[in-house]
């Protein structure tokens, strides 16, 4: 008897081109993982309109991640690729897990208080609840583990209280998730500003690498990027960019920290930065060459969707009955 895999969720936000930061923080474990667990990889389109959002572009950024996923390395045939407002059991649990979420707990939630003070006339109430949404798309899923950036581990903490509390308050229930987070990627930074994540929507382009930025800019954004004047090639808590391109590197290359220091000690940033930039570039070249292909084929990725959102909507049904019916709502 083969013992029946754990089931591990993830999901993107379409709300804005994705960046190395989203690849190195989550999306290589989906990869990686795959055949391992029963996985649930999604693109979070109810999430991304916490911020405003042009119709068009959402709806074409969706297709576009799903093609992303793909290029990257996902297999469509081992792994559920879905579109989250395809599966409106994430919305019903959503409102169940309301009534039971804590403002005080939501209000301390740090990327609410972050986006909400950069938000003046979109201070909505929807950017609030996410952690609350969030909660709700993974524990549908019952999901045993949760690739995810350290930017999300206070929302994953919410997650498991509200795991641990529905099942206290009604009997056994959910699963209580836990994070799968890639230590020397958990938080790639921004490379103009190292002590800022670097994120889909920054303002300033340059902050971040765009998968599908094209190949020379990639070369410049890295080549530009912010460093410090110590001339020091060393990776510790006090040179934060440099240690930031560091661990872009040995993502990248697979390569270990000694043999990096080894190479570039003594010599000038200049020079590790120009390698770093052929090898991302050289790799996005790969990646870059795939997607375009995958791309213009609407038609399939248009059936991995509608695949995924009968596989989605299969794995969460009995487990949204059986909450609805311990919550008290009448079924015939
Ligand atoms: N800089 C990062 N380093 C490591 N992991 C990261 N992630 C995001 N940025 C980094 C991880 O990517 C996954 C998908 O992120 P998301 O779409 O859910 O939204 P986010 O965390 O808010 O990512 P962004 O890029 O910063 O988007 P915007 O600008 O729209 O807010 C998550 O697992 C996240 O941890």
């Amino acid at each position: 008897m083969t013992d029946k895999k754990k089931t591990l969720l993830s999901l993107v936000q379409p709300s804005g081109d994705l960046t190395i930061g989203n690849y190195l923080g989550a999306i290589k474990n989906f990869i990686k993982l795959q055949d391992e667990y029963d996985c649930y990889i999604g693109v979070a389109d109810l999430h991304s309109i916490t911020v405003p959002q042009v119709a068009a572009e959402l709806r074409k950024r969706s297709r576009e991640i799903v093609a992303i996923y793909l290029a990257l390395g996902l297999d469509p045939d081992k792994v559920t690729i879905f579109i989250q407002s395809h599966n409106p059991d994430h919305l019903k649990l959503y409102w169940v897990l309301n009534s039971i979420s804590y403002m005080g707990q939501l209000s301390r939630m740090t990327q609410f208080k972050d986006k909400q003070s950069r938000a003046d006339e979109n201070n909505n109430a929807a950017l609030f609840t996410y952690p609350t949404l969030m909660a709700a798309d993974i524990l549908a899923y019952n999901a045993d583990v949760v690739p995810v950036g350290i930017d999300q581990q206070q929302h994953m903490e919410l997650a498991r209280d509200l795991a641990i509390r529905f099942n206290s308050r009604y009997s056994e229930t959910f699963t209580v998730p836990e994070s799968i987070i890639n230590e020397s990627t958990r938080k790639i930074m921004s490379l103009r500003n190292p002590e800022k994540k670097m994120s889909k929507s920054d303002e300033d382009k340059n902050a971040s690498i765009f998968l599908l930025d094209p190949l020379n800019v990639i070369r410049k954004k890295i080549k530009s990027a912010v460093t410090d004047s110590l001339n020091n090639f060393d990776y510790n808590d006090e040179q934060i960019a440099l240690k930031n391109l560091i661990d872009i590197y040995l993502a990248f290359t697979g390569e270990d920290l000694d043999q990096v220091l080894a190479k570039y000690k003594g010599k000038g940033y200049g020079e590790f930065k120009a390698d770093l930039a052929d090898i991302v570039a050289n790799d996005l070249e790969n990646f870059q060459n795939k997607y375009n292909e995958i791309i213009s084929d609407k038609e399939r990725l248009d059936q991995i969707l509608k695949d995924g959102a009968e596989k989605s909507q299969r794995k969460t049904r009995n487990l949204l009955d059986k909450v609805y019916r311990k919550v008290g709502f009448l079924q015939l």
